[in-house]
């Protein structure tokens, strides 16, 4: 396992009692929290460097252009895309995919076609292809999810034919954990002639991830996930389909030339980034992912395999609860989902905040799968690379707390 005790140095804010108890964040999955280097790097392009980017011919807008476009080519190395033109910096991975579902969706969509999505996806990756079905007549389908809670492969095969020409799925769910193969996913929706477009937003801040070795179409993520700031995000997607889209947004930065009569679109990526983009948090995001990079998405991985393994055995003892989610680890992330008998899922999260535990409750934007589930919410314990076996520890006793309080 990583070396949790030096990696929490690098967390200022990890360091602090909740209702006179040390914090145990376990919300990773909502949103990470950020190393010094992060809040360094944006502070120093603050206090030393601030200005517009590709504008001034100054030396503080050169620099800040020269920080703003090295962090695309570290999120593009991070991820192995084949060139930084492919990547768009966007202000979270729910824009990402609506650029994908305006600028290509719309364009490419017709009646005649089908998408598919998982029954696993955050609405982020449903409610923009409900749209799309609903402007263009196309039809939206599900691919189910089994007993196991994952996709059923069997089932994909049958929904795949001619008519697909999108399959829209998650790299790991935030509710199961549950990590899909993609590459089985995109041999298929290719051999079938459709796109794949990944939701990264689970899985790019908990997994290696090689767009190349995928061979995604497009993949779209968050970088408040991922130790980087809020309002940061991007977009991957292969070069060609990229070229061929319209912009998502118009205005300045996007255009190459304007005149009385139309314009002309600036060249990738910047096509499609109009306006003043959000350069520091784009900086934080490069130094978050010099952090990921440094500790190694292996070890990373690593990490949280050993801490799911543990929080599955330690929570599965808890009386009453019932845990969604594959079981083996290697088909997971540390994302659990459980109910407590009896319980609802927003009274154990407000027993475990006064033990200082900070889990989220709800339906995590995934209602359709909590209805398949037969459930209104679950509470749910994630996990990143500065959890420590210990903190499972303390959410195991306070789920015993608020089964006693309760009389569960
Ligand atoms: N899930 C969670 O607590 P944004 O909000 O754009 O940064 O990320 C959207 C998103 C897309 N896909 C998946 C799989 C996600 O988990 C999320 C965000 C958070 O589970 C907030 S609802």
């Amino acid at each position: 396992m990583l070396d949790s005790c030096i990696i929490r140095q690098d967390f200022p804010i990890l360091h602090q009692s909740i209702n006179g108890k040390p914090l145990v964040y376990l919300d990773s999955a909502a949103s990470s929290q950020k190393p010094l280097a992060v809040i360094q790097a944006m502070d120093e392009y603050y206090r030393s460097y601030h200005a517009n980017v590709h504008r001034g011919i100054y030396q503080l807008s050169e620099r800040a252009t020269e920080a703003y476009e090295q962090a695309r080519c570290k999120v593009a190395q991070f991820i192995n895309a084949d060139s930084w033109r492919e990547i768009v910096f966007t202000r979270n991975a729910t824009e990402a995919i609506n650029l994908v579902a305006y600028a290509w969706g719309r364009r490419n969509i017709t009646a005649k076609d089908k998408i598919l999505v998982t029954e696993m996806e955050h609405h982020a990756n449903l409610v923009p292809w409900q749209q799309v079905a609903a402007e263009t007549g196309a039809q939206l389908a599900y691919i189910p999810i089994d007993e196991r809670f994952c996709c059923d492969m069997g089932a994909y095969d049958a929904l795949l034919d001619e008519r697909v020409k999108l399959v829209a799925i998650t790299q790991m769910s935030n509710v199961l954990g549950t990590i899909l193969p993609v590459r089985e996913f995109v041999t298929r929706a290719h051999a079938a002639g459709a796109l794949v477009l990944l939701d990264g937003a689970q899985g790019v801040p908990h997994l290696p991830t090689d767009v190349q070795s995928l061979d995604v179409d497009f993949l779209a993520a968050s970088g408040h996930k991922m130790l980087g700031p809020t309002g940061s995000g991007f977009l991957y997607g292969k070069r060609h389909l990229l070229e061929q889209m319209p912009p998502f947004l118009t205005g300045g930065e996007m255009i190459r030339r304007v005149t009385w009569e139309g314009a002309e679109w600036n060249e990738l990526p910047h096509k499609f980034e109009a306006g003043t983009p959000s350069i520091a948090e784009a900086i934080g995001l490069g130094a978050a992912v010099d952090y990921l990079s440094g500790l190694g998405m292996e070890n990373v991985r690593q990490h949280e395999v050993e801490l799911t393994r543990y929080a599955l055995e330690r929570l599965s003892q808890v009386e009453g609860i019932c845990i969604y989610g594959p079981q083996q680890v290697d088909m997971r992330g540390g994302a659990i989902a459980f109910n407590l008998n009896g319980l609802h899922a927003h009274d154990v999260a407000a027993i475990l905040d006064r033990e200082g535990i900070a889990i989220r409750a709800g339906h995590h934007c995934a209602m359709p799968l909590h209805q398949k589930m037969g459930v209104m919410a679950t509470a749910r314990a994630s996990f990143y690379v500065y959890n420590e076996l210990t903190e499972i520890d303390r959410l195991v006793e306070a789920l015993d707390t608020a089964r006693r309080l309760f009389g569960g």
